[in-house]
């Protein structure tokens, strides 16, 4: 019989939890009786996913408001943190995303700068104040969200692909450096998943956005987070170093079949 790492009145700390992946994984971990550390900068929509976590079971949900493209926010985002606990079993490094589908070319510093803020130095900001709260963790588990986009180059995806492959490569040496202590780090990278990704990407253009999706069944949110549940909980002696999840119909980034 597998010897699963309970998540029971164990703290999850969660980034992006306001939207898509992040809301399921509190929601998720909310099932199993996890006590939840929430983090984006919309409060109220954060608070909404607490609300929503704690009818579904978590044990606490705390809503806390986080830009992981400040030091200080993230900062003073830990301090909150050790009120509550000093003993981390899951950390989700799931904020980020998209801005734009620009050439290089065409490419604007702010979207740059926002991409490589988030989806880079952020998930860098964070693991450095909350993984030392994990190292005396059985089964503990970092998860880093990627994407299939950090592993296949496409147009108009610089930037993001080039955030992600950071993200993959941070995480491998994340793993090697975390050898010999009790912390699992996992690179969880989704393709195409239907949340408010591509609204943000193209800057509330709704058409756009929904003409990603079309003809086509994409991930869901509960997808990912159902994965993220089923990592964490593997025996702690088992660590799924990567895992690439995509929908059917989509072979590679721009390899999609559609039924239009
Ligand atoms: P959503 O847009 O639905 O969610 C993104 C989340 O990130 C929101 O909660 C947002 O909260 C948060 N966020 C963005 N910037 C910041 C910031 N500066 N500080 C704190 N939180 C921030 O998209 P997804 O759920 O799809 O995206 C989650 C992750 O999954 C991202 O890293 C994305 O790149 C990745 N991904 C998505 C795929 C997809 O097809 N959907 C596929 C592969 C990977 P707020 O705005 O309130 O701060
Ligand atoms: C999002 C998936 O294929 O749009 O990370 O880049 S993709």
């Amino acid at each position: 019989m597998l010897n699963l790492t309970s998540l029971k009145n164990k703290w999850i700390v969660i980034t992006g939890a306001s939207s898509g992946f992040g809301r399921a994984a509190a929601i998720a971990f909310a099932s199993r009786g996890a006590c939840l550390f929430l983090g984006a900068r919309r409060i109220d929509l954060l608070n909404e996913t607490a609300q929503l976590a704690l009818k579904t079971g978590a044990t606490a949900a705390i809503a806390s408001s986080l830009d992981v493209s400040s030091t200080s926010d993230v900062e003073r985002f830990a301090d909150r943190l050790m009120k509550y606990t000093s003993d981390v079993q899951v950390l989700i490094n799931n904020a980020g995303g998209a801005l734009g589908v620009d050439t290089v070319l065409e490419g604007k510093d702010s979207d740059w700068e926002t991409m490589l803020q988030t989806n880079v130095l952020g998930l860098l900001r964070v693991s450095r104040r909350i993984i030392p709260m994990m190292l005396n963790t059985t089964g503990a588990n970092v998860i880093n969200v990627g994407s299939i986009a950090g592993r296949i180059a496409y147009e108009g995806g610089s930037v993001y692909c080039g955030a992600k492959a950071a993200e993959l490569q941070i995480t491998k040496a994340l793993r090697l450096e975390l050898c010999g202590t009790p912390i699992r780090v996992t690179s969880l990278d989704p393709g195409m998943a239907e949340t408010n990704f591509s609204v943000v990407r193209y800057k509330g253009n709704l058409n756009k956005a929904a003409a990603v999706y079309q003809g086509v069944k994409p991930l869901c949110a509960e997808d990912i987070a159902e994965t993220m549940l089923w990592i964490a909980e593997r025996p702690p002696h088992v660590c799924i170093d990567e895992l690439v999840i995509k929908p059917v119909a989509q072979a590679a980034p721009y390899k999609v079949a559609r039924n239009l």
